[in-house]
């Protein structure tokens, strides 16, 4: 009831980290394109396979001359059973995936106040979802409507013609050039969510797409999946010099993020050899780390920033660029540029990691010496307390639908599911 909703009210509230000044809505009014790196860890960037990069493009972005892109390389996806849809809910409301199945399934009928609702009554944007699958995969096309989106582009909109296809969907490379006409064509200032689909597991891909020879490891998805993660890093090479051509990319804010990890402890024994370590716990939680770029208009990029971080953080840190007050909203994550960024990063299984230690399957470790700490200080009890809570009041916004009691400022208006409609293409 409301009494649960100033609970969480109160927290985020307290939680809440004021905008650093000098980026405070510098992308005001600017076209947002924000892409999809399916099941992408950040141990590709730079990594090298038979002495080759696996990743150019991405690792051009990283160390860029150009200085357009910052890197967060201490960013973790904090994704659930949920996957995917958990990584979007995460991104677009900064509220945590439920602790069992994906709240895309169960909370479809909930009110949100996400992203695309937030940025078309704030500041006019036209959101648009492109994804090259079937509409109700992950039940998009229900719960897309409680999140303001305007426009979704799904399989009716694209050539799936067998030569397109692979494994499930649409290709990466036919899905952002078919895509293209579509954002061109959308009314600015525009808010473009790109999701890909190639590199997914089991990371099939046909021979005449590969670029680069598989790992040895035996373990055929391990094998494979740098061949995929490189099909993916030409995909989007191809679509920014898509993006300039458009006169897309100069003016955008372009975001770029891992949804969720590609390889399971499934496969630690192909991925010690692939790591050249023991998969430890501690290990496993660190290879969560997915990666997270951001570039600014107008803004030099930073290099690699190595803020502790996650998916919750991206809300409340585009709110800023864009000069929208996060303030307002219910937002369990910060702003990474502010100066008051927390740094602490739950897990959705109550894991968590900050900048100095890690908790992990019970057991805390020092994230320098790696060692076991016997006797965790006060604090660190303390921050367990505090991730444990802020799973559970996220939960209970999830589990009572309490955005329903939240009135974020006096413009708001709660989203109507059917202004929504996703037709078919021709329809
Ligand atoms: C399919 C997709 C895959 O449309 O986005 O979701 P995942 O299996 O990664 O959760
Ligand atoms: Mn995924």
């Amino acid at each position: 009831d409301s009494n649960d909703i100033t609970e969480v009210q109160n927290y985020t509230k307290a939680k809440y980290a004021q905008p650093n000044e000098e980026l405070f809505g510098v992308a005001k009014g600017k076209n947002v394109i924000k892409i999809h790196l399916e099941s992408f860890q950040s141990f590709l960037i730079d990594y090298k396979l038979h002495g080759e990069e696996v990743t150019p493009f991405l690792n051009s972005l990283v160390h860029d001359k150009s200085k357009d892109f910052t890197y967060f390389d201490n960013f973790f996806h904090q994704t659930g059973q949920g996957k995917t849809a958990d990584g979007e809910l995460i991104m677009d409301n900064s509220l945590y995936g439920l602790p069992n199945g994906s709240a895309f399934s169960t909370k479809a009928n909930n009110t949100y106040q996400a992203l695309p609702a937030i940025m078309d009554q704030q500041e006019g944007y036209t959101s648009a979802v492109f994804h090259g699958d079937g509409k109700s995969f992950w039940n998009r096309d229900k719960i897309y409507k409680e999140l303001g989106v305007n426009k979704f582009y799904y399989d009716s909109y694209y050539d799936m013609s067998p030569e397109n296809v692979i494994n499930y969907g649409l290709k990466d490379k036919p899905f952002f050039e078919q895509s293209m006409p579509y954002l061109e064509n959308l009314e600015q200032p525009f808010y473009a969510h790109m999701i890909t689909l190639t590199h997914h597991h089991p990371y099939l891909i046909n021979e005449e797409d590969t670029t680069i020879a598989p790992a040895e490891t035996g373990d055929g998805s391990v094998d494979r999946y740098f061949q995929t993660a490189r099909y993916l890093d030409e995909a989007l090479k191809q679509f920014f010099d898509d993006l300039k051509e458009a006169g897309l990319y100069e003016d955008s804010v372009i975001m770029i993020y891992g949804d969720h990890y590609g390889i399971s402890e499934n496969h630690n024994r192909a991925m010690k050899e692939i790591i050249g370590e023991e998969i430890t716990p501690l290990k496993n939680a660190e290879l969560q780390r997915v990666p997270y770029m951001i570039k600014i208009p107008g803004v030099d990029g930073q290099g690699v920033n190595h803020e502790y971080s996650g998916q919750t953080d991206v809300m409340p840190t585009l709110l800023h660029l864009l000069g929208i007050k996060a303030q307002d909203y219910i937002t369990f994550g910060t702003d990474l540029f502010s100066k008051d960024h927390k740094e602490f990063v739950p897990f959705r299984n109550g894991d968590f990691i900050t900048d100095k230690y890690s908790y992990v399957n019970g057991t805390y470790y020092d994230n320098e010496t790696k060692e076991k700490i016997s006797e965790p200080t006060e604090e660190m009890l303390k921050k367990r307390e505090t991730v444990m809570h802020e799973l559970e009041l996220s939960d209970k916004v999830l589990n009572g639908d309490l955005l329903r009691f939240y009135t974020p400022n006096k413009e708001w208006e709660p989203v109507n599911p059917n202004d929504y409609t996703y037709p078919e293409k021709g329809e």
